[in-house]
């Protein structure tokens, strides 16, 4: 991590610590909690140690959330449904469980959330168009509605009871951007981590969005509204282009190549 003052948390939560990005935060976050509390649905490795605990939740279990966050300092929130499904699991894990895990902040003193949000809130917009925080909300998808209404989520918890949130509207983080689309919205680990850091020291953010993607060369989000993180992004998706470009083009009115959220915007309907 570069130049982020490097306060370290006596324990710190990551939600969604099976998943693609849990993983990888799991180790990325060790140097910065005494101890990291890792949570998940599904099965983690064992706890290496004195320094993670590693509890079982479901997020829809309101006892199981209240257990999980009491004697955190912060939360980093990244459970939950992480593409379009049906509405009624992303009502539970992601709507009711983002609810609990608020509620369990404010029970329990924590001040400070990073959310892992998504472009889906916004996949509306089209890909000609550059936007900032401030443009209201798009959604794409049910998915991007519960993304939606954690950002909402994120807003009421301040004005009422000063819990601070940065909502992070992730691109795409993975270890490569696939297709073209990715091109402008990837956003690498490293990126990723001191954009986390920075959510979680920088003072008095209030509830801040900021869009999560790399120095690509094609770029439709701007982050002047965020610019009290002082995130600079150091790493571009220019190593990826040769392969991705030697994809078939998909049609011109194919949906990746003209919504920002790409795909997203045609999955379902869901009909019983
Ligand atoms: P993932 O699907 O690999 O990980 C999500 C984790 O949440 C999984 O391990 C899953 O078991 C867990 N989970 C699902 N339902 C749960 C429940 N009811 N209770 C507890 N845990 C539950 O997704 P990934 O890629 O690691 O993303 C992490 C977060 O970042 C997600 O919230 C996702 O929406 C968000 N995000 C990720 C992006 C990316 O490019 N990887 C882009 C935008 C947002
Ligand atoms: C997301 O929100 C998803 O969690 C991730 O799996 C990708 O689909 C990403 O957006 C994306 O838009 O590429």
């Amino acid at each position: 991590m570069s130049e982020v003052s490097s306060s370290r948390f006596h324990r710190l939560l990551l939600t969604g610590a099976a998943g693609g990005l849990g993983k990888e935060l799991r180790q990325r976050l060790k140097p910065h909690a005494e101890i990291l509390r890792l949570s998940d649905i599904a099965p983690m490795d064992a706890a290496q140690g004195s320094a993670e605990e590693v509890v079982t939740c479901d997020l829809a279990d309101k006892a199981g959330v209240h257990a999980l966050v009491d004697g955190v300092d912060a939360i980093l929130h990244f459970g939950g449904i992480s593409t379009e499904h049906a509405f009624e699991p992303i009502l539970e894990a992601n709507i009711r469980g983002t609810f609990n895990l608020y509620e369990a902040a404010r029970r329990h003193g924590v001040k400070r959330i990073v959310f892992a949000s998504s472009n889906h809130v916004i996949g509306f917009y089209r890909q000609d168009q550059r936007i900032d925080a401030s443009v209201p909300q798009r959604p794409d998808s049910y998915y991007g509605l519960s993304k939606a209404f954690g950002e909402d989520l994120a807003t009421f918890y301040f004005d009422r009871y000063g819990i601070e949130t940065v909502s992070i509207r992730i691109g795409s983080s993975f270890p490569e951007a696939q297709n073209r689309r990715m091109l402008a919205t990837w956003l690498s680990y490293e990126d990723l981590t001191d954009l986390i850091l920075r959510s979680l020291t920088t003072p008095d953010v209030g509830h801040t969005i900021v869009y999560g993607a790399s120095d690509n060369r094609d770029s439709w989000w701007d982050n002047r509204l965020a610019a009290h993180l002082g995130f600079q992004p150091k790493d571009n998706s220019e190593q990826f282009r040769a392969k991705v470009e030697a994809q078939p083009m998909p049609a011109a009115d194919d949906p990746s190549m003209v919504y920002q959220g790409g795909a997203f915007v045609a999955t379902g309907p869901f009909d019983d």
